[in-house]
């Protein structure tokens, strides 16, 4: 969905040169029944992958959405190339305050309709 948090995996996934298809959503489509079995929340982003014995794997929210891709691309760096534990902890702790404070924070400036009609 341009615009949004998903422009954060997504740009992990271009720096990854992962061989992977881009599924373009808006607001409507967020909400079709289609994309609620991949994400009931309606929200992007959203990967899906399928395992090595084919099932399918499908990973929502932001972070989780990084970790996925970082565990798969390894060589990508996309937390940085030091894997201390310290800086480990130092991405997580900055994503997570990005993802659950600064962006809910804002979420009335972009989503007003989600808080008053008209
Ligand atoms: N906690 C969720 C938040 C996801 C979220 O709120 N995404 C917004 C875009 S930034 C969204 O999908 N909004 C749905 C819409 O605009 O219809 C995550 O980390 O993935």
């Amino acid at each position: 969905m341009p615009g949004t948090c998903a422009v954060v995996p997504h740009t992990a996934l271009e720096w990854t040169g992962a061989d992977y298809e881009l599924e373009l959503l808006d607001h409507d489509s967020s909400k079709s029944a289609e994309y609620l079995r991949i994400n009931p929340q309606g929200t992007v982003p959203a990967i899906v992958d399928s395992s090595s014995d084919g099932s399918e794997i499908i990973v929502t929210q932001n972070i989780a959405t990084q970790v996925y891709i970082d565990a798969n691309y390894p060589k990508a760096n996309i937390f940085g190339t030091d894997a201390s534990a310290i800086s480990r902890a130092k991405v997580m702790q900055w994503l997570a305050f990005v993802n659950a404070d600064v962006h809910k924070a804002f979420a009335p400036l972009f989503g007003p309709d989600g808080f008053v009609e008209g």
